[in-house]
C-alpha cells in the first residue's frame, strides 16, 4: 500500500535530517506496550516506539507508514511517523475530550454485523459514521449468512454503503469480498466481538492467520479473542487489518460523515422553514411531516438527533478546555 507521497515525505525526511543512511521506510503491523512491529523489506522488525527519544512527535498506529532507524542502544527505533492519508479516529475513551487514532492508511473500512444476531441499526449507524469519518471507502459485511437472513430490515443499509452478505463458514461471498481489496489496498474489518472479523480475514487469506474462538452459547457474544490490531498481508497483494471486537464507540468530530449516513433526513431540513430547524416540534418541518406520511422512521429521526447532540456537546466541551487549557478536571467541577 506504499504511495508516492509517502515515498516523497521519506525521501525529504532523509535528505533534510541526520539519521542513519541505514533508515528504512516500514508500516507498523502491530503496536503491544511501548513496542511496535514494522514491516521492512526484509521482514518483521520489532522497534521501541521511542517517545523520548526519536523526533517522532506522534505515536505510530497499526497501519503507519514509518522511518525506523537503528541504534546502538535500542536496536531500532522509529524516527518518524509519515503523514497519514487516512485516519480511523475515536473519541479517546479515557480522555474524554481528546481523539485516539485506530489505523491509519486504510483504504476501506467494512462494518461487520453477525446475521446470527438481531439487526441493531443504532450500532452499525455509529460504526458507519466512524468509517466514512476515517476518509476510507465504507462498507457493510453481513456475515454468518448460513445461520440468518438478511430481512428487509437491512434494506437501508444499501443507501449508505455497499452491502456483502458473506458466510465465513461455508465460503459464500468470500470471493466477492476478497475482490473489492484492490492491490495495494487496505482494507480493515471493526465490529463487535464474535462477528467473525478473524474468520473473515482467515477466509480471504485462505489459511489460518488470525486466531478465532467460539461466541459464547448462551448469548452469541463474543470472547474478544483478538487483542490487537494487527495487519495482515494477502497474496493477491492487498492488506487487511484485524481489530478486537467493540461493542461501543465514542465518536469525535464527525458531523459531516454523521450526515452521510442519515443523508435522507439530512436531504428533508432545506425544506424545513426554519434554516436551524431541529426537526423536534418546529412547525412546517418537513422531516416532522415525512415522519408523520411513514417515509421516515420515527426512531430514525431520534437516533440522528441523538448522535447529533452528542458531536455537539463534545464540541462544547472541547471549546471549554481549550479556553481554559491548565484548568484540572477538579477545578473544573467546583465552577459548576
Ligand atoms: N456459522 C458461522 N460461524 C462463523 C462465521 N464466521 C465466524 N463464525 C464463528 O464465529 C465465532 C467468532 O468468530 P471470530 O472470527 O473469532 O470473531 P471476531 O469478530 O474476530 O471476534 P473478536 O476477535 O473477539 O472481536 C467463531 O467460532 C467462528 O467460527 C460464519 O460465517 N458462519
Ligand atoms: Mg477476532
Ligand atoms: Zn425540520
Amino acid at each position: 500500500g506504499l504511495r508516492q507521497e509517502t515515498l516523497h515525505a521519506f525521501g525529504a525526511f532523509r535528505g533534510s535530517n541526520d539519521v542513519s543512511s541505514e533508515a528504512q521506510l516500514g508500516r507498523v503491523v502491530r503496536v503491544d506496550r511501548g513496542e511496535v512491529d514494522v514491516l521492512v523489506e526484509e521482514g518483521e522488525l520489532r522497534v521501541m516506539s521511542g517517545s523520548q527519544r526519536a523526533q517522532a512527535e506522534t505515536a505510530p498506529v497499526t497501519g503507519d507508514w514509518v522511518v525506523v532507524a537503528p541504534d546502538d542502544e535500542v536496536g531500532f527505533y522509529v524516527a518518524l511517523v509519515l503523514p497519514r492519508r487516512t485516519a480511523m479516529v475515536r473519541r479517546d475513551p479515557a480522555e474524554q475530550v481528546s481523539d485516539q487514532v485506530l489505523v491509519a492508511n486504510i483504504d476501506r473500512v467494512a462494518v461487520v454485523h453477525g446475521l446470527d444476531q438481531a439487526a441493531n441499526d443504532a450500532r452499525i449507524e455509529r460504526f458507519l459514521v466512524l468509517a466514512i469519518d476515517s476518509g476510507a471507502e465504507p462498507m457493510i459485511v453481513l456475515n454468518k449468512q448460513d445461520l440468518g437472513e438478511v430481512s428487509d430490515e437491512y434494506g437501508w443499509l444499501e443507501t449508505v454503503a455497499p452491502v456483502f452478505t458473506t458466510s465465513a463458514e461455508d465460503g459464500t461471498g468470500i470471493d466477492e469480498l476478497r475482490n473489492a481489496i484492490g492491490y495495494g489496498e487496505t482494507l480493515v474489518f471493526i465490529g463487535p466481538s464474535g462477528v467473525g472479523k478473524s474468520t473473515l480475514v482467515n477466509a480471504i487469506f485462505g489459511e489460518q492467520v488470525a486466531e478465532t474462538s467460539e461466541v459464547r452459547s448462551r448469548d452469541r457474544r463474543g470472547r474478544h479473542t483478538t487483542t490487537t490490531r494487527e495487519l495482515i498481508e494477502l497474496p493477491s497483494g492487498g492488506v487487511v487489518i484485524d481489530t478486537p471486537g467493540i461493542r461501543a464507540i465514542g465518536l469525535w468530530a464527525a458531523d459531516i460523515a454523521l450526515d452521510e449516513v442519515f443523508a435522507d433526513i439530512v436531504a428533508l431540513a432545506p425544506a424545513c422553514r426554519f434554516r436551524d430547524c431541529t426537526h423536534r416540534q418546529e412547525p412546517n418541518c418537513a422531516v416532522l411531516e415525512a415522519v408523520e406520511n411513514g417515509e421516515i422512521q420515527a426512531i430514525r429521526l431520534a437516533r440522528y438527533q441523538l448522535l447529533w447532540q452528542e458531536l455537539a456537546e463534545q464540541a462544547r466541551d472541547i471549546e471549554l478546555r481549550k479556553r481554559a487549557p491548565s484548568t484540572s478536571k477538579r477545578n473544573k467541577r467546583r465552577r459548576k
